[in-house]
């Protein structure tokens, strides 16, 4: 019997899960979850035939070109601005990601910090515990409502279509913008969500999210420039990632009260983030976690799972991103 390939999960992550693995591969683990420099990932990935990995791993055309039996790259995450499909298809590597499994968990994070950061929940209880609580105030925390308002969507894809279905509940009025318009069937179920141009989006949201995937057209959409037009009792959300929004612009936003506040959960250079949005009242900050829920972590790295098994049985993976490799 020949020997099983060799595959590199490179993040620690839940080992039940991983056990489905052990049928068709060698695995090797990194149970001190130590994020690889690039020069250990090529190092660990020689003779690999493919890698689980998170949006931590950066996947580019030197990393490629040292690979030679490299098959299979495998993220648990939707997003996968980490991966030069280009050069995956140059060097016949299929790239895959796990969609649809974190919609709703993600969509349910993002109201979180919406109604965190409109109400000024954290704001509140770090007043609480440094006890400064003497008296109540009539005008004592005052935020901005949820319900009645105007949710505005950057990026309605599959996250952006839940996170503005739950706005039924809420009996908001919700506008989006996307590089295409939906279908009317899809609008009708995204709680009739409007399409309008980037303008009017900016003017007329009291609270925006961004639900956009991040590439070089999307590299700072939320500037000095766009910020300028939000409202400013408006609201900022960012569940997508980090640079989309150019951070030094929406610091001064905050501290000018350009905009009421923002939550974030993405930075452009995480786990590092910018230092003033720390000495922020009116932000909300989260280390990238709209996705965690236990179920849906399990459900992602099962999803990336069920995407290198497909590649050694020969079939095409479920959720290849880079088509074009199987005309080669
Ligand atoms: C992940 C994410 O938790 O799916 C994505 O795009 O950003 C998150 O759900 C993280 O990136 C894991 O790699």
């Amino acid at each position: 019997k020949s020997p099983k390939p060799k595959l590199l999960v490179a993040r620690a992550m839940f080992p039940d899960v991983l056990a489905r693995l052990n049928d068709y591969f060698e695995l090797e683990l990194n149970q001190e979850d130590r994020i690889f420099s690039p020069e250990e990932l090529t190092e660990r990935l020689q003779g690999k035939f493919g890698m689980i990995c998170t949006s931590s791993a950066k996947v580019n055309q030197e990393l490629l070109s040292k690979l030679p039996e490299l098959k299979i790259i495998s993220t648990i995450a939707v997003g996968y601005d980490n991966f030069d499909l280009q050069a995956c298809t140059q060097y016949q590597v299929m790239a895959t990601n796990a969609p649809d499994v974190l919609n709703e968990t993600t969509a349910d994070f993002a109201w979180a910090l919406m109604m965190a950061t409109a109400r000024r929940v954290t704001e509140a209880e770090h007043f609480l515990r440094n006890g400064e609580w003497q008296k109540w105030g009539v005008d004592f925390f005052v935020g901005a409502d949820i319900h009645g308002s105007r949710l505005g969507i950057l990026g309605m894809g599959r996250i952006g279509q839940a996170i503005a279905r739950r706005a039924a509940g809420f009996g908001m009025d919700v506008i989006y913008h996307n590089r295409s318009r939906l279908s009317a069937e899809q609008e009708t179920a995204a709680h009739r969500a409007r399409y309008v141009d980037k303008e009017s989006l900016l003017r007329e949201s009291d609270h925006l999210i961004l639900a956009l995937p991040y590439s070089p057209e999307s590299h700072h959409s939320i500037a000095a420039a766009e910020l300028a037009q939000m409202k400013s009792s408006a609201t900022l959300i960012n569940i997508a990632r980090g640079g989309i929004v150019d951070d030094v612009a929406l610091i001064a936003a905050l501290r000018n009260r350009q905009i009421a506040g923002a939550g974030l959960d993405v930075f452009e250079n995480e786990p590092r983030f910018h230092p003033d949005f720390l000495e922020l009242k009116n932000v909300v900050l989260t280390p990238h976690i709209a996705s965690a829920s236990e179920r849906t972590r399990r459900a992602m790295v099962n999803r990336a799972i069920t995407n290198v098994i497909a590649a050694v049985r020969g079939e095409v993976p479920p959720d290849l991103l880079n088509r074009d490799v199987l005309e080669v």
